[in-house]
């Protein structure tokens, strides 16, 4: 589903945005959550201005293994941050099985604004209904792997679901602080609201397989 918004995907511009994902981390009430490694069951999204607390350990790659996952609405404007078990200084990029259009690394949240699995498409997440994403990506460069920081490489996008694809509409900011081990993403969704339903998604490409954690509310 990637592969159609490469083409439209907009540079992302890296801001500051420290206090706000400072306060989304610490001004949020608390959830359980429900998550799955392999999205085969169905997992429901939550609503936005939550702290879900989710599992560690249950993926194999620290840097995709989310452990909270905080969100708040203002207006339009969704910030997330993703809680990960570790970021590492330096992450490996071009990995074996990365190739040409592909996405090597996802930290995100799929949206389904409505409330309805019948808009909509089933996102990376394995959600249904899912209208809008805001992720973060690696895309591979290509060539040899290559040890890189991660901040250096991540561009964040919206992408609305039309046409039978995820395109993408605007940009957003992504922010990595590997002390605190967290992304933070901020951006636009158009008609979200307190209704709207998130489900929190890493994914990593790696020996022509992938590998995700999905969290969600139950
Ligand atoms: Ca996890
Ligand atoms: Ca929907």
């Amino acid at each position: 589903m990637y592969n159609e918004y490469i083409e439209n995907k907009v540079e992302s511009e890296k801001k500051t945005a420290c206090l706000i994902f400072l306060y989304l981390i610490t001004g949020c009430s608390s959830s359980n959550s429900q998550q799955n490694n392999t999205p085969t069951q169905i997992i429901n999204g939550c609503p936005p201005n939550q702290l879900v607390i989710a599992k560690e350990g249950n993926v194999k790659y620290p840097e995709i293994d989310v452990v909270s996952a905080a969100s708040i609405l203002q207006g339009e404007k969704l910030m997330v941050v993703i809680k990960l078990k570790n970021i590492p200084e330096k992450i490996t990029f071009n990995s074996p099985g990365a190739e040409n259009g592909s996405i090597e690394y996802v930290w995100g949240v799929d949206i389904d604004i409505d409330g309805n699995s019948a808009t909509g498409n089933e996102g990376l997440s394995g959600c249904n209904g899912i209208d809008y994403i805001l992720h973060a990506i690696a895309l591979p460069k290509y060539g040899n792997p290559k040890t890189l920081p991660l901040s250096s490489v991540l561009e964040a996008i919206v992408g609305k679901f039309e046409n039978n694809s995820f395109t993408t509409i605007s940009e957003a900011t992504v922010q990595v602080s590997l002390v605190e081990k967290t992304i933070g993403l901020l951006g636009t969704i158009p008609g979200i609201t307190t209704k709207s339903n998130l489900c929190f998604v890493t994914y990593k490409l790696i020996d022509l397989d992938s590998v995700q954690d999905v969290v969600g509310c139950q």
